[in-house]
C-alpha cells in the first residue's frame, strides 16, 4: 500500500480526499477482473481521474484524458509501461540474475529521443504493403488447426488454436526458423505474469526460472539469425538494420526486441481473439450476421477490440506537475490508463456498452494505445482476427458456445482474455460436408483500419413509386422486419447499386424507423447510380446499405430556419422541414424547379407544411429571388440549402454580409478534377502524434500517403463529398478541394479531408 500522495497540509484539509470508491478500488480481484469497463462506470461519472491508494497509482478512466496521456509521449513518459506491478522477491531477482537476465528498454517503454529514431527504422516490416506477404501463411496456420479439430463436435478455442496460432504467426514474423518455435513457445506465458501479474512469492521463482530461460533462449536464436541475417522476418530486418545503424539499434536492444516482440504479438492477440469469439457467440444474432456476410467481418473485429479488447490498461509516468482532466497530477506520479474504460465512454462512443458490428467509430478504440507508440503490429493482429473470423463463420457456422461455463482470467492489469473459450457443433452438420467447395472462398482483409465501406447491411426494397417526371421513390426496409438505425435530418445513406455506390438523402419521417425512404432523380448522364434504380432495381430486390451518416446537420439552437431546396435537393430539406415543424421552430421553404412536374415530393410538401412553402418554376416564370431574400441579414436565421452548384453559389455570393456560417449547403455531386501529377507538387507531412514525418508525392493523395504509413483514417466516398476522412490540422495552409467543410472551417484551417486537399505550401503538420 502506497501513501496518499496528496499534500494535505498544502490543502488544508484533515482526511484523506482519497473517495470511497477509489480506496476500494483493486484491479487483481473481482469486478475488474470480471469487466474492467463495468467496473470503472462510477470512475467515468464521477472521478475519472483518481489515486489509487492500493495500487499506488492514479487511474486514469474517460477516452479524451487516456487518448490525450498517450498523445504527449514527453510529459506522460512510457518508461514505467513494462514496471513490474508488483515488487518481486529477492529470490526471483537472484533467479533472473542467474540468467542475466538483462530485458532492456524496447519500443514499448522507451522514452525520446531515442524511441522515434529506432521505430521509424524497424517500422517498414509493419505496413500493409509488407503486411501482405504473411497472409498466405496466417491462412495456412488457421486451417490447418481448425482442420484438426472440425470433425469432433467440440474444442476449446483457446488450447486448441488461439493461443498457438498468434504465437507461432510471431514467431513467424520475427523470423524465427522452425527448429526453434516449440521451445519459445513453451516459455512466452511466463512473461506476462511476471510483468503485469501478482504472482505469490513462490509463484515468482518458478516464474522466474520461466522468463530466465525464455531470455536465454531468445539469445540464442538471436545469435544463429546473426549468422545469415539475409531471411525474411522483424529480427533479420533488425539485425540489417544494425549493421547499417549500430548507434539507433543496438546489440541489446536486439536481444530485448525479440523477446518483447513475441510477448507483443502473441498474447495480445490470442486474447483478442478469444475475446472476440466469445463476445460473437454471446451475441448470436450478430455471429448468425457475419456468417451470412463475411464482409462485415472488418468491422467487427473493430468493434470487439473496441468493446472487449485484450489490452485493458497501460501504464506512464508523469515527468512534470501537471493536470489531467482538470486534476492536478504531481511530477512523478505514475498513471494506469485504463484503455478498456475509455472504449466504454458514453462521451465518445454512443451506447457504449452495446455490441454493434456497424458502429461507425469503432475503430477509435484505443486498445491498440495511440500517437508514437501505438500498437506496432495492430495490422497483424486485424489481419489474424479476420482470417479466424472468416474460418469459423464458414466452416463452423453453427458453433456455440458450451453452455454455462465459466469464463476464467489471469488476474493482471494489463492484458485480459478468457482462459478457456469450450464451443460445441453437430459435425453433421458441417456445411463442407455437403459442399466441400467453400473451402475454396476468401473473403479479402482488409489491411489496416476497415473503412466504413465495409459497414453495410441488407434492405428490402419495399415498393417504388413515381414521385415526379425522372424521380422515384424507393422503400427500404430491413428484411426480417427489425427496426433500421436512428437518423437526424439532413442524414444521407450510401447505397450499392450494382458495383457502384451511390448517396442518397433520407426523406422519410425519422420517428418511424420501420422503413426508410429515398427519391431518385435519373440523371440524364448517369454515370450508372440513378440509371440502375431507375432502370434495374424492382420491388423485392435487396440492397446493401450503409449508414446513415449526417454532414448536413441541422443546427437545434436557431431561432429560424430558411430552407433553399433545388430540385432533387429537397430531399434532405423536407427532412430538416419536418422536424423544424415538430420542434416548433419558425421557418420557411423556397421549392425552386424547372416545372413543377419534374419536382419530387411536392405533393406532400404542400400537405405537410402549407404556407409555409413557396414554389418556384422558372417554367412559370416565378424564380426565387435571391438577393432580395437575403437583402437583410438576420441573426439568428440559419440558411440550409442542398440544389444545383449555381443555385448554391448564388445563395454564398447572397449571404456573404450575413453572419459567418449562417448557410449550410449540402453538394450532392463532387466537381473535383482527377489528381493530375503534372500540376502537383510533393509535400511533407508531419504526424505529430505519431512522431513521423512523411512525404506525400505529386501523383498521391494525402490519404494514400498515411495509410502506406500504416495510419488509422477511415474514408467513403473520396471524392471530397462525405467527410468521413477527416483530420486535424495544426500548422500549414491547406489547399481545400473538398466540398464539405464551409468558408469560415476553411479559414480557420483546423482540419482537412485527405482524400482531396493538399498543401499550399511544403509542409502541413496533422494531429495524428
Ligand atoms: N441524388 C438523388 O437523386 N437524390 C438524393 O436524395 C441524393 N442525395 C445525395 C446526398 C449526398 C450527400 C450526395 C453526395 C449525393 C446525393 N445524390 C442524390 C446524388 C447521387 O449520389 C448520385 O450522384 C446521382 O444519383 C447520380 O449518380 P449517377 O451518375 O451514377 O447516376
Amino acid at each position: 500500500m502506497s501513501a496518499c500522495p496528496i499534500d494535505h497540509k498544502a490543502l488544508q484539509t484533515t482526511g484523506c480526499p482519497v473517495s470511497a470508491n477509489a480506496a476500494a478500488f483493486d484491479p487483481f480481484t473481482g469486478p475488474y477482473q470480471v469487466d474492467p469497463a463495468a467496473s470503472l462506470r462510477w470512475s467515468r461519472d464521477e472521478e475519472p481521474v483518481f489515486f489509487s491508494p492500493e495500487l499506488g497509482y492514479w487511474v486514469v478512466t474517460r477516452y479524451e484524458d487516456v487518448k490525450a496521456v498517450f498523445r504527449d509521449n514527453i510529459l506522460f513518459s512510457p518508461s514505467i509501461a513494462l514496471e513490474k506491478i508488483t515488487p518481486v522477491s529477492e529470490e526471483a531477482t537472484a533467479t533472473l540474475a542467474k540468467y542475466d537476465y538483462a530485458m532492456a528498454r524496447t519500443m514499448v517503454n522507451e522514452d525520446e529521443p531515442a524511441h522515434m529514431p529506432r521505430r521509424r527504422v524497424l517500422m517498414d516490416p509493419f505496413t500493409p504493403k509488407e503486411l501482405v506477404h504473411h497472409e498466405p501463411m496466417v491462412r495456412r496456420l488457421t486451417r490447418e488447426y481448425v482442420d484438426r479439430f472440425v470433425e469432433t463436435g467440440r474444442a476449446d478455442l483457446v488450447d486448441e488454436m488461439l493461443w498457438e496460432v498468434p504465437l507461432t504467426v510471431a514467431l513467424h514474423f520475427l523470423g524465427v526458423p522452425e527448429e526453434d518455435m516449440d521451445e519459445l513457445r513453451s516459455y512466452s506465458i511466463a512473461h506476462t505474469v511476471n510483468t503485469w501479474g501478482r504472482p505469490a512469492v513462490e509463484e515468482q521463482v518458478a516464474v522466474a526460472e520461466a522468463v530466465g530461460k525464455f531470455w536465454q533462449y531468445a539469445g540464442k536464436v538471436l545469435d544463429k539469425m546473426r549468422k545469415d541475417p539475409s531471411g525474411h522476418g522483424w529480427m533479420p530486418f533488425g539485425i540489417r538494420v544494425q549493421q547499417e545503424q549500430p548507434d539507433v539499434v543496438t546489440d541489446s536492444y536486439l536481444h530485448s526486441m525479440m523477446m518483447a516482440g513475441i510477448v507483443a504479438a502473441h498474447e495480445t492477440t490470442a486474447n483478442a481473439s478469444a475475446n472476440a469469439f466469445r463476445l460473437l457467440l454471446e451475441n448470436r444474432s450478430v455471429w448468425e450476421e457475419i456468417c451470412a456476410d463475411p464482409s462485415l467481418i472488418p468491422n467487427a473485429v473493430e468493434e470487439c477490440l473496441r468493446h472487449s479488447g485484450s489490452v485493458a490498461a497501460w501504464r506512464r509516468l508523469a515527468t512534470d506537475d501537471t493536470t489531467i482532466g482538470g486534476v492536478d497530477i504531481p511530477k512523478g506520479a505514475k498513471l494506469l490508463i485504463v484503455t478498456s474504460s475509455a472504449n466504454h465512454d458514453e462521451r465518445h462512443f454512443d451506447n457504449a456498452d452495446d455490441f454493434d458490428i456497424r458502429r461507425e467509430n469503432s475503430s477509435d478504440h484505443l486498445t491498440f494505445g495511440y500517437g508514437s507508440h501505438q500498437c506496432m503490429g495492430k495490422n497483424l493482429a486485424r489481419m489474424e482476427m479476420q482470417i479466424f473470423l472468416e474460418e469459423f463463420t464458414k466452416r463452423l457456422p453453427h458453433m456455440e458456445l458450451v453452455p454455462d461455463q465459466e469464463f476464467t482470467y489471469l488476474p493482471n492489469t494489463s492484458f485480459r482474455g478468457p482462459d478457456h473459450v469450450l464451443v460445441q457443433w453437430d459435425p453433421a452438420k458441417n456445411p463442407e460436408r455437403a459442399d466441400p467447395s467453400i473451402l475454396d472462398d476468401r473473403q479479402p482483409v482488409k489491411i489496416g483500419e476497415p473503412s466504413k465501406t465495409n459497414i453495410s447491411r441488407t434492405v428490402s426494397v419495399e415498393a417504388i413509386t413515381p414521385a415526379a417526371d425522372g424521380v422515384v421513390r424507393v422503400r427500404l426496409s430491413d428484411p426480417s422486419g427489425k427496426p433500421l438505425p436512428k437518423w437526424t435530418p439532413g442524414s444521407h445513406v450510401d447505397v450499392e447499386l450494382g458495383d457502384l455506390s451511390r448517396q442518397y438523402s433520407l426523406c422519410s419521417n425519422p420517428n418511424d424507423l420501420s422503413h426508410y425512404e429515398i427519391a431518385v432523380l435519373e440523371e440524364p448522364e448517369s454515370r450508372g447510380g440513378s440509371r440502375y434504380v431507375h432502370r434495374t432495381l424492382q420491388t423485392g430486390h435487396t440492397l446493401k446499405m450503409r449508414g446513415p451518416r449526417n454532414h448536413f446537420k441541422l443546427d437545434p439552437d436557431a431561432q429560424r430556419y430558411i430552407f433553399v431546396a433545388g430540385g432533387i435537393g429537397i430531399t434532405p430539406v423536407i427532412a430538416m422541414a419536418d422536424h423544424a415543424k415538430a420542434t416548433g421552430k419558425d421557418y420557411e421553404i423556397h421549392y425552386c424547379g424547372r416545372d413543377v412536374a419534374t419536382m419530387a415530393l411536392l405533393d406532400r410538401l404542400t400537405a405537410d407544411h402549407g404556407d409555409k412553402v413557396e414554389i418556384h418554376s422558372s417554367a412559370a416564370g416565378n424564380r426565387l429571388d435571391i438577393p432580395t431574400l437575403l437583402a437583410t441579414p438576420a441573426p439568428g436565421t440559419q440558411i440550409y440549402s442542398c440544389g444545383p452548384e449555381r443555385l448554391l453559389t448564388a445563395l454564398e455570393e447572397a449571404t456573404a454580409h450575413w453572419p459567418e456560417d449562417s448557410l449550410h449547403v449540402e453538394h450532392f455531386t463532387s466537381n473535383l478534377a482527377t489528381l493530375d501529377p503534372a500540376n502537383e507538387h510533393a509535400f511533407e507531412l508531419e504526424l505529430r502524434d505519431s512522431g513521423l514525418t512523411i512525404q506525400v508525392a505529386a501523383d498521391q493523395t494525402v490519404l494514400d500517403a498515411l495509410r502506406a504509413s500504416n495510419i488509422d483514417i477511415q474514408s467513403d466516398c473520396e471524392e471530397g463529398l462525405c467527410g468521413s476522412c477527416e483530420a486535424p490540422v495544426l500548422d500549414g495552409e491547406v489547399d481545400h478541394r473538398d466540398m464539405v467543410l464551409t468558408k469560415t472551417e476553411r479559414a480557420q484551417n483546423k482540419s482537412m479531408m485527405t482524400c482531396c486537399s493538399r498543401a499550399c505550401g511544403k509542409k502541413l503538420s496533422l494531429a495524428l
